[in-house]
């Protein structure tokens, strides 16, 4: 198939996703094609069968805001013509279903008269934040509809976007997933932990994109009341608007020297695989990309009791989920699995045989595939 991907390709969830997803789709054959404002982050180099389109933005001066969203259908009309794409798939509701729709149309009453489906992937926060703002619902629920096939990463996203917008598209949820070969916890993983900590001392990591939605502070508390108890090392991935916030309250409590901003990174996988404790204390998580990939690596998550987390961690078993801002549980929680090597290691293990079991890039794959094919032969 050939098929046109578009994403917010900045630090994201959804872009993460989108990304990885062209990846594994190119390397099982298909034409990918790339439609977004930038290269995404996750892209870093050539591969065979992905191809990457610019969209341009003119920024003409009577522009206060300039028409993305018209930039990007032009393009998906184009490079659907030129390279005769067989469907687009955008992830993320908004603007982006509006753009392909935008397209669809535009091919199909063109000079080219042809069709192009296309599939809506819905994350998060283009239906928990942004879809529920009255200037973007209408348009959103819209676009949705007008959607040939919409997914969701979660069951939970599923059921709110259902009942909050009312609508009647049928909604398939395709869980995210995480390549089990590339975030695995090997030999080097182990070397690389003496980068960050001395031997004895435990490595805890966030990973986001340091949105209010995260809770940043939250991550500094428990690391704080963790590392009181057990010498310890604060890993955090990610860049964003709460970072100096974060990095003035290590500063206030007098462990930033224990606590490493990394910034934005490539190869997460590598840097995860140092971890033995994931904090994810997060207001809201659709899914919780993050605690997915982290379980890969054998790293036990602590996280919050939202959204579709529950359908990634099973408290108790391959992780631990706490109520939003019980910052007390989730160290004592954390701490229980740092303080006892054993449990720590049979945990993370668990971990990641769940990953394995539900969410390998190879068993999701092939759902995309499958989704595909159905819109293609309803839509023909
Ligand atoms: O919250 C983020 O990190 C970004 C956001 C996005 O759409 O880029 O993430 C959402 O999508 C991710 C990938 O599907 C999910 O893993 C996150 O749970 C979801 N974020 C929220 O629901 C807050």
């Amino acid at each position: 198939m050939k098929i046109g991907i578009t994403c917010y390709p900045t630090y994201g969830g959804s872009g993460v996703v989108a990304t990885e997803l062209g990846i594994e789709l190119a390397q099982r054959g298909h034409q990918v094609h790339f439609i977004t404002y930038s290269q995404p982050f996750r892209l870093t180099g050539p591969q065979p069968n992905i191809y990457y389109h610019e969209v341009e933005v003119s920024h003409y001066p009577l522009f206060d805001y300039p028409p993305y969203d018209l930039a990007l259908a032009t393009r998906m009309a184009e490079v659907a013509e030129i390279y005769e794409l067989d469907l687009l798939h955008v992830h993320y509701a908004i603007p982006h279903s509006v753009s392909a729709l935008l397209a669809r149309q535009m091919l199909a009453t063109g000079r080219a008269r042809r069709r192009l489906p296309f599939v809506t992937t819905l994350h998060g926060t283009d239906i928990t934040l942004v879809g529920l703002d009255r200037s973007y619902l209408p348009i959103t629920r819209f676009s949705i509809e007008q959607s040939d096939g919409v997914t969701a990463i979660s069951q939970y996203l599923k059921e709110r976007t259902q009942r909050e917008f009312d609508i009647a598209n049928c909604i398939q949820v395709i869980y995210n997933f995480v390549n089990c070969d590339l975030y695995v916890r090997d030999e080097k993983a182990h070397e690389r932990r003496r980068e960050y900590a001395a031997d004895g001392e435990r490595i805890l990591v966030h990973l986001s994109n340091f949105r209010p939605v995260k809770r940043i502070g939250d991550v500094v508390e428990v690391f704080d009341r963790v590392q009181k108890k057990i010498p310890s090392r604060l890993l955090l991935i990610g860049d964003g608007p709460d970072r100096s916030q974060a990095e003035y309250l290590a500063f206030s409590k007098g462990i930033h020297d224990r606590v490493i901003f990394l910034g934005k990174q490539d190869r997460i996988n590598e840097k995860l695989a140092v971890a033995d404790v994931l904090l994810l204390p997060s207001q809201l998580e659709s899914f919780g990309l993050a605690a997915l990939e982290a379980m890969a690596c054998e790293v036990v998550p602590v996280a919050t009791r939202v959204g579709g987390m529950p359908e990634v961690v099973e408290d108790g078993v391959n992780g631990f989920l706490a109520e939003v801002g019980d910052v007390e549980t989730m160290a004592q929680r954390a701490l229980a699995v740092l303080g006892d090597e054993a449990r720590l290691r049979e945990m993370g293990k668990r971990a990641r045989r769940s990953a394995q079991a539900r969410f390998c890039a190879s068993k999701i794959i092939p759902q995309y595939e499958e989704f595909y094919r159905a819109v293609l032969e309803r839509t023909s």
